[in-house]
């Protein structure tokens, strides 16, 4: 039985991998912080259907002395670090903690997989956000990177470190290098979920209005659940290589509340309002993957479009609210 270590499990990605590696008969490993197992109704929440098959383990990626414990402990086949500081809005209140959580967690675990499981398979979840301002359109695993926030820079720099992992010594270690992915377990701090849930208020009365910030700007957003499987297919390879993941499709957020609204039968522009206060100090304005190498080399296409996927999560929020009669 393979075992897979996941630092970040509680999160869209992680629970959706966590479930992915349990149907494939894998022994799932997971980091998750002493405080997330103390309140599992609320942290837990996305793996409580699941939490009987996983084992966890309490460690801080701010501590090397936590990480290598685990490490030894569990000394898995193969480490799926996803756990980060995720949300580029709030690295700009707080850069210092951005950076640090991110850029040493990911030091902690590279260093503490080389010295107690150097045949590890090492996942690193790098970031579209690394392409930044981004210098070509689509963009693809030898595009440039220039961030645009300490989040984006923190990304660059956990690639780095696990490129240089895999030259230095000779560790499987990988990074994909995925576009926005979204799904129904999304946070509702991000954009897509943001507007889902609104429109889902809105609809069972419990709000008026959705406040937003850059309705121009443009992503190019997947269905998460096709991504933890081009995240799995890049460890089965036998040589170690970066991937961008994406669907080559690129709409604005003033599309994706478009089609949120009309899902519900309502026009976007009778509830969305501009706040100046959501603008990033440096944004992101167009970011469009080109995943030909994934398709090539991992047989890996993405399947649900931007429509469905927006659908999806406004049917999902609404259900959670009890109001499904109310979508026409
Ligand atoms: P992003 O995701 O920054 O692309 O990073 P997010 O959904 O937060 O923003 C997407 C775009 O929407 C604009 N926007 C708003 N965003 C939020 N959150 N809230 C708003 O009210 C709002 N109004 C407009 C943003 O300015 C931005 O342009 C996500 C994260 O998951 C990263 O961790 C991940 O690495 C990348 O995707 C790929």
């Amino acid at each position: 039985m393979k075992k897979a270590l996941i630092s970040g499990i509680t999160g869209q990605d992680g629970s959706y991998l966590a479930e992915f590696l349990l149907a494939r008969g894998y022994e799932v490993h997971g980091l998750v912080r002493r405080v997330a197992l103390e309140d599992p109704e609320h942290r837990l929440s996305r793996i409580l259907p699941i939490i009987g098959q996983l084992k966890l383990h309490a460690a801080s990626l701010e501590s090397y002395a936590s990480i290598h414990n685990v490490v030894e402990l569990v000394r898995p086949d193969e480490c799926y670090h996803l756990a980060a500081q995720s949300f580029v809005s709030y690295s700009f209140d707080d850069e210092f903690s951005t950076l640090n959580a991110n850029i040493n967690g990911t030091h902690y675990l590279l260093a503490a997989v080389r010295s107690l499981a150097i045949k590890c398979k090492f996942y690193f979840a790098g970031s579209s956000e690394m392409f930044g301002k981004a210098e070509e359109i689509p963009q693809t695993e030898t595009t440039r990177f220039h961030p645009r926030s300490s989040y984006g820079i923190s990304k660059v720099a956990g690639f780095d470190l696990t490129r240089n992992y895999r030259e230095a010594y000779g560790m499987h270690a990988t990074s994909g290098i995925l576009f926005n992915h979204e799904s129904p377990r999304r946070g509702f701090e991000f954009v897509t979920r943001k507007i889902s849930s609104g429109v889902a208020r809105i609809v069972a009365g419990k709000a008026k209005e959705l406040r937003l910030g850059n309705l121009e700007a443009k992503r190019d957003w997947g269905y998460a659940p096709e991504y933890v499987e081009a995240i799995w297919l890049m460890l089965q390879r036998s040589v170690p290589d970066d991937y961008v993941i994406a669907t080559g499709k690129t709409h604005s957020v003033k599309e994706a509340a478009e089609v949120a609204f009309a899902r519900a039968g309502l026009d976007y522009r009778d509830f969305v309002f501009l706040d100046a206060n959501l603008k990033r100090p440096a944004e992101v304005n167009l970011l469009l993957g080109d995943a030909t190498k994934a398709q090539r080399e991992l047989g890996w296409s993405p399947k649900t479009n931007f429509k469905e996927l927006i659908e999806k999560m406004v049917y999902a929020d609404c259900e959670a609210l009890g109001v499904l009669d109310k979508l026409p």
